[in-house]
């Protein structure tokens, strides 16, 4: 079906999950609905926030404008908007966002007959960040344990962070964090070549199909996993990394306070050894 006459049939009333008819209506190719207004809401409520932190910051530098959580002893009270407060509310406006368009995702599934693998692998992200600045400043007393908006100041976070751990790459689970992110780059490589080569065989030469695919990883490792099987496992992958990103990071402090590299003495201490 041609893309203008499948919208004119599917661009129908219906299925949203909060305000009945009322932003039910597309604006141009948007679908807008509810969860359209609250996330444009909240996103220009947050970049002028932050807007407003570069102004009275030190520097228009893009790279090094920051808007940094409140003081450890503000612990895991209000701060005022000058010292903190504003990170406060732009966590606020961007969790407020981005929990938004995962319900976005969900209406226009729900409008089109569709599953909710979408919004529920977005929602993979979204928990990651909010392990970041919410669960795990929580779980270790104050917000000050966020990490900051700023290009450079976010990367100093990171680094910071890592080596208040001593070496992060021994946290087991950063372990496991990195192999699905390679994994998942693997797959993506295998699966976008795959299909542009089978789409593309070259100047008056004839499109392959999935047949050709299937073929030619039995030809090459014995084993094809199909068609459906690659988006599954490209979906597991993605997602994975995203959930066991979430964990190493929140056992970092609220589970384990030493460094990572000593984590690993459980192996030295095994009775066997004596
Ligand atoms: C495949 C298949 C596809 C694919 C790819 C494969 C026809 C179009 C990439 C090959 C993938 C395999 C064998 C899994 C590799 C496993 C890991 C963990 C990377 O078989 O079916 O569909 O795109």
């Amino acid at each position: 079906m041609a893309l203008l006459s499948f919208e004119r049939k599917y661009r129908v009333r219906g299925g949203t999950l909060v305000g009945g008819d009322l932003f039910d209506f597309w604006v141009g190719p948007f679908f807008v609905g509810f969860f359209g207004v609250t996330t444009v809401f909240f996103t220009a409520v947050g970049i002028s926030l932050i807007l407003y932190g570069a102004a009275i910051g030190p520097t228009w530098n893009p790279f090094l404008i920051s808007i940094n959580p409140p003081a450890q002893e503000v612990g895991l009270g209000f701060a005022p908007l000058k010292e903190g407060g504003l990170w406060q509310v732009v966590t606020i406006c961007a969790i407020g966002a981005f929990v938004s368009w995962a319900l976005r995702q969900a209406e226009i599934a729900r409008k089109l007959g569709m599953g909710m693998h979408v919004p529920w692998a977005f929602s993979a992200a979204i928990l990651a960040y909010v392990t970041l600045v919410v669960i795990r400043p929580v779980l270790l007393g104050a917000w000050a344990n966020g990490f900051p908006y700023g290009f450079m100041s976010h990367l100093e976070w990171v680094s910071n962070t890592g080596y208040q751990y001593g070496n992060f790459h021994y946290n087991p689970v950063h372990m496991i964090a990195i192999t699905f992110f390679f994994t998942n780059c693997l797959a993506l490589a295998l699966h976008g070549g795959l299909i542009l080569a089978a789409t593309n065989p070259g100047k008056g030469r004839e499109v392959k199909t999935a047949e050709h695919e299937n073929t030619y990883f039995r030809d090459t490792i014995g084993y094809s996993i199909g068609t459906l099987g690659i988006h599954r496992l490209g979906l597991f992958l993605a997602v994975s990394a995203s959930v066991f990103s979430a964990i190493c990071i929140v056992i970092s402090g609220p589970l384990w306070s030493q460094g990572w590299p000593e984590w690993w003495d459980w192996w030295q201490r095994i009775p066997i050894w004596k």
